[in-house]
């Protein structure tokens, strides 16, 4: 049998009151056993995806503009994911490349060093998180420079480990209670042009990182520096121009190793490869996830072959890192972002939802700014007149959008920002559909 991709009508309809009977259900049987910790945006359970919509156990097609958190990029359920996937599954699930090696892993590393910025020698370890990667990329720069500061900025979000929880800047809900956290983790500020001074460039902004890493912690301590070369939980904040290359060069001239964490950012969601690329800045490790495999656990540092290689043979590695069903799935996704010309589509979401969202803007003062690149934007909400957070309105607007059926996600340190992260496969009609959606849910709470 073979099973293909769903054929899912790509257009919004509400069968049931969201969330419907069904779902409700299955949020019963769910608070008796799944762990309360775990919680969901959305009391709405998934039945199938695809293109820009998912539909749920009732019925109900919603129209989805967040991907999952950025891993969808190329559509759930892509054709040549689901191709891949299955011959692959079929043949081999599971050897472990620490015992019987097998090509995909090669290839996806082969892709890695094509793909990610710069052209000199790359090589890449794979793994199944994205903080698994981030943990993993401090570890080759630790071991590189034989050094063990680690700097990470203001805003920051590398994950829910150990180690990425003390790199992670917001207490709320990923650190409190949950110390002690490994140390050596110094934080600096970043650039982040709207609660900047104003004017202030970002040369400048670097210097104030750099300035405060050097005395607190000292240059030749600092193993690396981490970064989101555009912050994802945080609040989707893009560094005034020239930060990342100043800070870049900082870690040249200093030894340090430059951490991109492209997981959020990276596998054309910003209408480039990586969103370094929009910089012209080349890091010396790029951590990436998500979105490299279209649904599929995967994840990797790629960099430069001397750093990459400077680690003992066995130092790294992980019983299913480069399972080769996610290898599959990385071809085949990776394929679709080349073949179907996803960088282009996200240049041109970038046009239409950043002209949808100023048509917003125009009539709702509460919208501080919107930011972004490509399929990763958002608007910031603040008080009118100010630069005060609004998290109330935020939230209540996605929550309109909820019960209208569109998956909308908020983030930010002060839980003040609505994202939006559509697959880039997603039709320009359901794309406005949403955001207009949106328009009527400012509206309608500001009524
Ligand atoms: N680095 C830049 O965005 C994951 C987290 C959602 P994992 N972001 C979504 C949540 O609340 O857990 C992320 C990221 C950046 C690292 C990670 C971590 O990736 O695959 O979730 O481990």
């Amino acid at each position: 049998m073979t099973i293909t991709a769903p054929d899912i009508a790509q257009r919004r309809e509400l069968k049931t009151p969201i969330p419907g009977p069904r779902s409700q259900a299955l949020a019963e049987r769910r608070s008796s056993v799944v762990a309360a910790g775990v919680s969901s945006t959305m009391p709405v359970y998934a039945a199938r995806a695809a293109g820009g919509i998912i539909e749920d156990v009732d019925g109900n097609t919603l129209i989805d503009l967040g991907s999952g958190i950025a891993v969808t990029t190329v559509g759930s359920s892509d054709p040549r994911v689901v191709a891949n996937v299955q011959q692959q599954v079929a043949e081999i699930t599971h050897t472990c490349f620490m015992i019987s090696p097998y090509e995909g892993y090669v290839a996806v590393a082969e892709k890695l060093a094509e793909l990610t910025p710069g052209d000199h020698a790359k090589k890449s370890a794979l793994f199944n998180s994205g903080a698994e990667a981030v943990e993993n990329a401090v570890k080759i720069a630790r071991y590189a420079t034989g050094r063990q500061a680690v700097v990470a900025v203001d805003h920051a979000y590398h994950g829910r480990t150990n180690l990425t929880m003390a790199l992670t800047a917001k207490a709320m809900p990923y650190k409190k209670g949950f110390g002690p956290f490994a140390s050596d983790v110094y934080r600096v500020p970043t650039s982040y042009p709207f609660r900047d001074p104003e004017g202030m460039t970002g040369e400048e902004a670097a210097q104030r990182a750099i300035t405060l890493a050097e005395k607190a912690v000292g240059a030749d301590q600092i193993a690396a520096f981490i970064m989101e070369p555009i912050q994802g939980e945080g609040g989707f904040i893009v560094p005034a121009p020239g930060f990342l290359a100043a800070i870049a060069k900082w870690c040249t001239d200093n030894g340090i190793v430059f951490i991109a964490d492209e997981v959020q950012s990276g596998f054309a969601r910003t209408g480039e490869w990586f969103a370094v690329d929009h910089e012209g800045v080349v890091p010396d490790l790029v951590t990436t996830a998500k979105g490299i495999a279209g649904g599929l656990p995967l994840s990797a540092v790629t960099g430069r072959a001397e750093l990459m290689d400077s680690v003992h043979p066995g130092g790294l590695g992980g019983t299913y890192g480069g399972n080769p069903v996610a290898c599959a799935a990385a071809l085949g996704a990776i394929e679709t972002m080349e073949a179907d010309g996803l960088l282009d589509r996200a240049k041109h979401i970038e046009e239409l939802a950043t002209g949808a969202l100023r048509d917003i803007q125009a009539k709702t003062p509460a919208i501080g700014e919107i930011r972004g690149r490509g399929g990763m934007l958002a608007v910031e909400i603040v008080k009118p007149g100010t630069k005060e957070p609004d998290a109330a309105l935020t939230a209540a607007v996605a929550k309109r959008c909820h019960e209208q059926g569109v998956v909308i996600l908020t983030c930010g340190t002060f839980g003040n920002v609505i994202r939006l992260l559509p697959p880039l496969v997603i039709s320009d009609e359901l794309l406005l559909e949403g955001l207009g959606v949106l328009a009527d849910a400012f509206a309608a709470e500001l009524a």
